[in-house]
């Protein structure tokens, strides 16, 4: 078929094609991957269902009848909407448009955000698309979706099999009236390290050529200098630059000497200064409570001409209080779930917003119905992903005094269990001492990993912040704050604490300067080579691009998908939990053709530990041989 693609191209048939057609459009000569073979999927079942997925536990399996969503949403239609401007008019006329709305507009992060800070990103595709197929459709106002970024791009490789970029590339198709809208972080890209400027830019490019139209982009220690490059690469595509705060500390505080309304205003002020075109509040932790919502919006409506967009998470239950009280002061956009991916570390649910702002004449326009409908699909969905929740089910007021993001929470309760730290609450309060000791940093991806890891270090090595300064000289730190106190990460607001660095740092000299001002730039060319000697075919630009953020993650997906072909034929249950003894499974492998699988039995394993799956295949004895890591 890739040939029939290239033949019927209009510049092939134009007898355009030289040799330079081929980089000019890569995805004619990206082979599709190779369709499995039964066996493939027999050989990935078998594995999963002798030695578990990993990070599951093996339970009995959840039986869950097939969740559909019925699509009884009515024909496409012309709507005016943010991506309906953007699209005839571009980006300036879009915002101004946001601005002109008496309505509050609201993000849906249910497909990004939401699974992220519930089951540790682990939502696949396939469940993602019986939504986008019927979204635009059934919520034409809203502003966006939160559909890709933050931990989605190398969670998808790592854990699921799956290609990031094939699943931005199918939700536009699914959902081509509304705004997709990613997480951008600065420098770091989609990764956790710096990456070269012009690695930033490909990237930027090639996500907007795949359907992204608003950057959400923040620094993880609000320094300007990390976010200006990006925000710049997004303004030469034509998308949408959202520069971010990340919101820390407490503005109602009186006590709160950094992070106040000014350090606000300022840091906004910049952002626009820098292009951004509209201005996102990165309340990651949920600190931002009703009242200084209030007040920080009102501040930021008054100090700015572009909208303001905010995303908060509803860890201490206050989610939808901060909200309301931001729509009273004037936001223009807020970020909410469907309420069976919403509430504690993800955000606060769409419909409860809707409810809670009845009477008021900014409430979002939704048709209530067709959220409901929606999010009964997600809570059918949702069960499917038990063993990755975060077993957080309860309001979590304490945070107010750790500022430890959702995210971190549940990782930092894992890592330090895997350590033999069994009392959190002393995590908890080594994590707020060694924030003290820092002199407050923003906390988010990747700078809370430093004041996790930092604290962990204070518990295990038995460190006080008195005996810290002298024994802290002869002791190594872990990687993560070396590198913060050389400056990796950029530099914080307000500067190092000096003594501290020296006693990190020993005799390693910090730098000032932006991280990336002195990488050098990457030579795609060489790159593209390495990697196409790697794949045994030329690379697409997507693939080029996943290869130069993660390596080793990217070829490991690529063996992963030799192996086992398109996991994504598999349902969801049987894709992290394999099958039982007497259970059938039907996996439908192209239109109109099923394959029934039946599990007929499962042998015991030999001296090697291999064992023989006894499979049925539309009738026909198939075995499988697995071996038993036990
Ligand atoms: C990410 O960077 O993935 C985040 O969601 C940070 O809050
Ligand atoms: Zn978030």
């Amino acid at each position: 078929p890739f040939m029939q693609n290239v033949i019927n191209h209009p510049d092939f048939i134009a007898g355009k094609a030289s040799t330079t057609f081929i980089d000019t459009t890569p995805e004619l000569f990206r082979m599709s991957h190779p369709k499995n073979t039964i066996n493939q999927l027999l050989k990935y079942i078998g594995n999963v269902t002798v030695n578990g997925f990993p990070g599951t536990e093996h339970h009995r399996k959840v039986f869950v009848p097939d969740i559909k969503l019925t699509d009884d949403f009515g024909p496409r239609q012309r709507v005016q909407n943010a991506k309906a401007i953007l699209e005839k008019e571009g980006a300036t006329a879009a915002m101004a448009w946001v601005k002109a709305q008496q309505k509050v507009l609201i993000t849906d992060t249910s497909m990004r955000d939401a699974h992220q800070s519930l089951f540790a990103t682990r939502m696949r595709t396939r469940d993602m698309l019986p939504v986008a197929n019927v979204y635009d459709r059934a919520m034409p106002k809203i502003f966006s979706a939160e559909v890709w970024g933050g931990a989605t791009f190398d969670v998808a490789y790592r854990f699921l099999d799956e290609d990031p970029w094939e699943r931005l590339q199918k939700i536009r198709k699914a959902m081509p009236q509304t705004l997709l809208q990613m997480l951008f972080r600065g420098s770091n890209a989609v990764g956790y390290k710096n990456y070269p400027d012009n690695v930033l830019q490909r990237f930027i490019q090639r996500s907007a050529t795949d359907g992204i139209d608003v950057f959400r982009i923040f620094d993880s220690l609000n320094w300007v200098e990390q976010m200006e490059k990006s925000i710049q690469y997004v303004r030469e595509t034509g998308k949408i630059a959202e520069g971010t705060m990340c919101y820390t500390g407490d503005v109602l505080n009186p006590a709160e000497h950094k992070y106040d309304l000014n350090y606000y205003r300022g840091l906004a002020r910049d952002l626009v200064a820098a292009g951004s075109q509209i201005i996102g509040i990165k309340d990651m932790a949920g600190l931002l409570k009703p009242q200084a919502a209030y007040e920080l919006i009102s501040t930021l409506k008054e100090e700015l001409d572009v909208p303001v967009h905010l995303h908060t998470h509803d860890t201490t239950g206050n989610g939808v209080a901060t909200y309301v009280q931001a729509v009273r002061a004037g936001v223009d956009i807020v970020d909410v779930a469907a309420s069976a991916l919403s509430g504690t570390t993800s955000q606060p649910s769409m419909s409860s917003l809707y409810y809670a702002l009845s009477g008021n004449e900014r409430q979002p326009e939704l048709k209530i119905e067709n959220v409901e409908k929606i999010n009964r699909y997600w809570a059918g969905i949702k069960p499917f992903y038990k063993d990755f929740m975060n077993g957080i089910t309860s309001p979590q007021t304490d945070i107010y005094e750790t500022e430890m993001p959702g995210g971190q929470y549940s990782n930092l309760q894992q890592q330090a269990k895997a350590l033999g730290i069994q009392d959190f609450e002393q995590v908890k309060q080594a994590y707020r001492e060694v924030n003290k000791l820092l002199g407050g940093i923003v906390k988010v991806t990747p700078s809370s990993k430093v004041v996790g890891d930092f604290a962990i270090f204070m518990i295990q090595n038995k460190l006080t912040a008195e005996t810290l300064y002298e024994r802290g000289k002869t002791l190594d730190f872990p990687e993560s704050v070396v590198n913060f106190f050389a400056g990796d990460l950029g530099q914080p607001v307000g500067g190092f604490p000096k003594k501290l660095q020296k006693i990190v740092l020993k005799d390693r000299q910090p730098i000032t300067v932006r991280p990336g001002s002195l990488a050098k730039p990457v030579d795609f060319g060489s790159q593209k080579d390495e990697l196409q000697g790697k794949l045994k075919e030329l690379p697409s630009e997507e693939e080029l691009l996943s290869y130069l953020l993660y390596p080793e993650v990217f070829l490991d997906y690529e063996e992963a998908v030799k192996q086992y072909g398109d996991l994504s034929l598999l349902d969801t249950t049987t894709f992290y939990q394999g099958m039982r003894t007497e259970e059938t499974v039907h996996i439908k492998r192209t239109e109109g053709k099923v394959a029934i699988v039946k599990l007929a039995s499962i042998g015991d394993a030999d001296e090697e530990g291999q064992r023989i799956l006894y499979f049925t295949v539309n009738g026909q004895d198939q075995q499988i041989v697995i071996r038993d890591k036990s």
